[in-house]
């Protein structure tokens, strides 16, 4: 593969977490409904995040929610590439979101900055070399098991308690990424929030971040419209908060995380994310 000229990554003029926000190119995402399945539809969604102060936009093509199936790779790169093509083109900052080799490369060839592989190098360890290869941002998450089994119980149960076992995980990919060849100022790690994990197990890491950051590389954290937010606010029968109604925790969690000095914030709602930084930054005197 040839070396490619990437975009710089932003280096936000203002304190606190990159801003990504999220672009799903899926019929059956359960945060979209698959309102952005098309191309144009996605790529005027992108602007508009652009628009709303997002640092990143992170584009995918494969609905990870729990039980979903996987696209065919074709259909896949029909999904993604032509959104990264024109939305690189309209200046933005490009992370893929794919855990395929072939489609990492040919979304950094289109114009993609950072490589979010929320498998960490486990569904398809060739998506390291290009990373390696192409020098973007390799994102690597925390994960077990592809969606349709990664909410059984076998893939929810971690000796030792999830913040210990999730920080081994991570640490065993490290050495992985760097007999890749990735270099250690291009990995950025994520704790895989909703990923093989019962919903305590999503707050006890939010919890002990301070552990998984100890490993000594950025960290970006997803948490925005997950079921853990969902059950924390369930009706007093017990029903879920709907995913439309999940983005004023998703903002707190914001704030939370970016008062302990997260990297980056992957979420939906760019405006609500950017509103929590104002008054974060305001009353910490940072602005
Ligand atoms: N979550 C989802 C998809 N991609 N990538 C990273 N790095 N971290 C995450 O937590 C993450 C991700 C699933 O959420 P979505 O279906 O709302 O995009």
């Amino acid at each position: 593969m040839t070396e490619q000229t990437l975009p710089s990554l932003p280096v936000p003029g203002l304190p606190g977490p990159v801003v990504m926000g999220i672009v799903n190119v899926t019929p059956d995402s359960f945060s979209d409904g698959g309102r952005f399945a098309h191309t144009e539809a996605a790529v005027a969604h992108g602007l508009e995040l652009m628009a709303a102060g997002a640092d990143v936009l992170d584009i995918g093509g494969e609905s990870t929610r729990p039980g979903a199936t996987r696209p065919v790779l074709e259909e896949e790169l029909d999904r993604v590439v032509p959104v990264i093509t024109a939305l690189a083109a309209a200046g933005a900052v490009i992370s893929v979101d794919t855990m395929r080799s072939e489609v990492a490369a040919a979304a950094v060839a289109a114009g993609a900055a950072v490589v979010n592989d929320v498998s960490g190098g486990l569904a398809d360890p060739e998506i390291l070399d290009v990373a390696a290869s192409t020098g973007a941002l390799y994102l690597g998450m925390h994960w077990r098991a592809h969606s349709t089994d990664m909410q059984s119980e076998a893939f929810t149960h971690y000796d030792g308690g999830v913040v210990a076992g999730v920080r081994r995980e991570l640490e065993s990919r490290l050495e992985a990424y760097r007999a890749a060849g990735i270099a250690e100022d291009r990995i950025i790690l994520d704790p895989g929030l909703g990923f093989a994990k019962t919903a305590d197990d999503n707050w006890l890491l939010v919890e002990a971040l301070d552990e998984i950051e100890s490993l000594g590389f950025p960290l970006l954290v997803g948490a925005s419209r997950k079921s853990f937010l969902g059950a924390l606010l369930a009706d007093a029968d017990g029903t879920p908060r709907p995913v439309s109604g999940r983005e004023h925790a998703g903002a707190a969690l914001t704030l939370l995380l970016a008062q302990r000095g997260v990297w980056g914030v992957r979420v939906h709602d760019v405006t609500a994310t950017q509103d929590v930084l104002k008054v974060w930054r305001r009353v910490a005197a940072l602005t």
